[in-house]
């Protein structure tokens, strides 16, 4: 299956190259990197190293993933993995995550840092509290046992397109899962390793970036549960 790659990214110009190289060329139709209106260099340091850059002016983790969607309809893509532009997740893993729906196994393959490897302190605490409470909530509500909000996960295009992903900010990864599970795709976590970012971090790493993503992921939660338990 044709798989394509979107990295939303806001000033990663330092690690940006890093994270395309390590991506195994012989695998990927392409990658696309959202440079979010960044300050530094991110956009030329990926083109450099043989991305697509598509430039997204509107801030947010979700817009930029939401332009790369619109990129690739009408391109034949089967699989689209998401990944961060930071250098935290180990890219060459991409093999483990693509596999199961190539074997048409699964739909939707999500990486869990919580279930893998981790390099010290690289998963601030706050993350895995609130990865614990969304996954809680969602087990309530959908019935469904998440151990991560990761961002390094793959999932048939087609079956995106499927849960017309809404949310422009940190709510994406949470919407993705509660979303999949209630239109009851077939969902797999595998482990995967994380190590500390290269460069300033925007969102965990910061007590404002925790709380509007905790504010935001607990809001989409909640949007979901009201909407029903089925779309
Ligand atoms: N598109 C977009 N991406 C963003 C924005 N802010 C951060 N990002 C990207 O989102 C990803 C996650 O941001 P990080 O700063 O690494 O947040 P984190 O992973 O919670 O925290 P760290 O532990 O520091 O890595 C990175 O790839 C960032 O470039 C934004 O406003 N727009
Ligand atoms: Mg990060």
């Amino acid at each position: 299956m044709k798989t394509s790659v979107i990295i939303p990214a806001f000033n990663e110009e330092k690690s940006i190259g890093k994270v395309i190289n390590d991506l195994p060329s012989n695998i990927i139709s392409e990658i696309i990197v959202v440079d979010n209106n960044s300050t530094d260099n991110t956009g030329k340091a990926a083109a450099k190293s043989g991305a697509t850059v598509l430039f997204e002016g509107t801030k947010g983790y979700g817009v930029a993933c939401l332009k790369g969607i619109e990129y690739l309809k009408g391109k034949n893509c089967g699989i689209v993995v998401f990944l961060d532009g930071d250098y935290s997740d180990y890219p060459e893993e991409i093999i483990e995550l693509i596999k199961p729906i190539e074997y048409n196994q699964f739909d939707f393959v999500l990486g869990s840092r919580v279930l893998g490897k981790r390099e010290k302190g690289s998963l601030p605490f706050q993350s895995r509290i609130g990865s614990v409470v969304a996954g809680s909530l969602m087990n309530l509500f959908w019935h469904i046992k998440y151990t991560d909000l990761g961002p390094f996960r793959a999932i048939r295009f087609d079956k995106l397109i499927e849960l017309n992903m809404k949310d422009k900010w940190f709510g994406w990864t949470v919407e993705m899962q509660i979303k999949a599970a209630k239109k009851k795709f077939r969902i797999l976590e595998i482990p995967v390793s994380y190590r500390k970012r290269i460069g300033e971090s925007k969102v965990t790493g910061t007590l404002k970036g925790t709380f509007m993503a905790s504010v935001i992921i607990l809001k989409t939660i909640f949007i979901e549960v009201i909407k029903g338990r089925k779309l």
